[in-house]
């Protein structure tokens, strides 16, 4: 636990939170700005600030429910779609430094996450950065 970290103190019972799912080792909750109805974070119970620091298996199981809560969105709400979004570090819009992953529910022309709006680059440049990942995994 992080004294100063927001979804700890929701963890702890500290902070409120409308919840939706718990077990030993994460916590489904409301995000506070319902984006969409049922924008959802599904968050460890364990601290750690990122997806670089957070284990293997702690990812896999946050992505388990993650998509169960994506399957039960969908019954419920009856969205046209879902995203799962996992942000790391201010660059890529992470504001709280407590791994968790957003489930958002999608409607046309509801203008959330305009994103990848670039254009097809070159097989050049695809191969280039395949290889350049390939270097680091
Ligand atoms: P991100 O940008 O990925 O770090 O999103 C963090 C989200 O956390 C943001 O959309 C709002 C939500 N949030 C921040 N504080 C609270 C809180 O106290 N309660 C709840 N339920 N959500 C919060």
């Amino acid at each position: 636990m992080d004294e100063n970290c927001i979804f700890c103190k929701i963890v702890a019972g500290k902070l409120p939170s409308a919840k939706a799912y718990e077990d030993d080792k994460v916590l489904v909750f409301m995000n506070l700005q319902q984006k969409n109805p049922g924008h959802t974070l599904v968050i460890p119970k364990v601290h750690y600030p990122n997806i670089y620091e957070i284990p293997d298996d702690y990812v896999s199981y946050v992505a388990q429910v993650g998509a169960r809560v994506a399957r039960a969105l969908k019954r419920q709400f009856e969205p046209l779609g879902v995203n799962l979004l996992q942000n790391n570090e201010p660059a890529a819009m992470q504001s709280v430094f407590h791994y968790h992953v957003h489930v958002i529910p999608r409607y046309k022309d509801d203008d959330l996450l305009a994103i990848w709006k670039a254009s097809a680059s070159s097989p050049d440049v695809l191969n280039a950065n395949a290889e350049k990942l390939k270097a680091g995994l």
